[in-house]
């Protein structure tokens, strides 16, 4: 016993010189979520905190929407719920109605079925579930991402085991769209590569194609056979209409091609830390679906097992009850708007400074 003791109490220094990870290196902090540190640890009243794109009200206070409050008394209330693990893809209902969201009730590619969505871990997960899916069954693993994009991206891919490349966006000269650019690099693009798209509210320029120009790029990348891969951060944010938002989305869906969406619900519902987001693979048919869905299961399994039942639930519970989902597009609205007018009073101080 004494001798055991004594063991113990000698080692931590010799332990601690000796550890198997002293050749460790300290990693920098994430570019993004770094500044929220940087942010935390500074003293200044005046800090503002231009990192990560969280909403805040007018008293500079993070948001929970009223209606998620309601979904979420709502599933307190209700006693029959349980806490047993989700199925490896998630809670079906959330599945269906996030589908629907973004497609719309009335897409073809839902009413023929040729549809696989799988609730994951928010957009990023819904990214790297993608990007691990097609790295392991599609034949061309080369990415081309926007110039810029969310800084994420390239990491994502890259470690999902496919090659990242980009294609020209943002002109500085016009602080607009490089229209001309795009479609120069996506049609020297090799036939297939996979090209991700951000479905509305570019990250980070604000910078979207007009309905006109998506038009142009879904021609483009159905005739050269590439595959798009849309990033749905922010539906309802960029207009305040969940269908105005998702119109670049519906058009290819609708076309009869293939694409991946992801979809999170992190900005839109306010949901950020409850980590609820959805992958969507519109394939050709049911068949091809549902042998897609079942690879989908084979990527989740080892690497997270399946996704949590929480956030799901209040999604669920919104996007069922017509009250609910009415009185979120109003809370909605409300951010996008006061974003809008927000970002209009910053242009016109900045301006009269001039
Ligand atoms: N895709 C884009 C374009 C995004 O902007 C984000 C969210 N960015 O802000 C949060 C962050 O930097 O981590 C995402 C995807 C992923 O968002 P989430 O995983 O929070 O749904």
């Amino acid at each position: 016993m004494d001798a055991h003791k004594n063991s113990i109490s000698a080692s931590p220094t010799s332990a601690h010189a000796n550890s198997v990870f002293a050749h460790v290196v300290r990693a920098p902090e994430d570019p993004i979520l770094g500044v929220t540190v940087a942010y935390n640890k500074d003293q200044s009243p005046l800090k503002l905190n231009l990192g990560v794109g969280a909403y805040r009200t007018e008293e500079g206070k993070p948001l929970v929407l009223n209606v998620v409050r309601k979904a979420e008394q709502l599933l307190v209330n209700d006693m029959s719920r349980v806490k047993e693990y989700l199925p490896i893809v998630g809670l079906a209902d959330f599945n269906k109605l996030s589908a629907r969201l973004i497609l719309g009730a009335d897409s073809p590619a839902i009413q023929e079925n040729r549809i696989t969505t799988v609730q994951c871990l928010s957009g990023t997960g819904s990214l790297r579930v993608g990007g691990e899916f097609l790295a392991k069954h599609y034949h061309e693993r080369t990415i081309y991402i926007p110039q810029p994009t969310w800084g994420n991206h390239t990491k994502v891919f890259t470690l999902a085991g496919l090659t990242v490349k980009s294609y020209r966006y943002y002109d500085p000269a016009t602080r607009g769209l490089n229209f001309q650019g795009l479609l120069e690099d996506l049609r020297s693009a090799p036939a297939g590569a996979i090209v991700l798209l951000h479905a509305c509210a570019h990250n980070p320029t604000g910078v979207d194609p007009t309905l006109e120009q998506w038009e142009q790029i879904r021609q483009l990348v159905r005739s050269r056979e590439l595959l798009p891969f849309f990033d749905s951060a922010y539906q309802g944010f960029a207009s305040g209409s969940l269908d105005g938002d998702a119109q670049s989305v519906r058009r290819f869906a609708a076309d009869g091609g293939e694409c991946l969406i992801a979809q999170s619900y992190a900005k839109n519902m306010g949901l950020y830390g409850e980590r609820v987001g959805a992958l969507s693979i519109v394939c050709k048919n049911a068949d091809v679906a549902s042998k897609v869905e079942s690879q989908l299961k084979l990527v989740i399994r080892p690497m997270y097992s399946n996704p949590p039942i929480h956030g799901a639930s209040i999604v669920a519970t919104i996007l069922k009850d017509r009250d609910l989902f009415n009185e979120w597009t109003i809370e909605l609205k409300e951010m996008a708007d006061r974003i809008i007018s927000m970002r209009l009073q910053l242009f016109e101080s900045l301006h009269a400074k001039d």
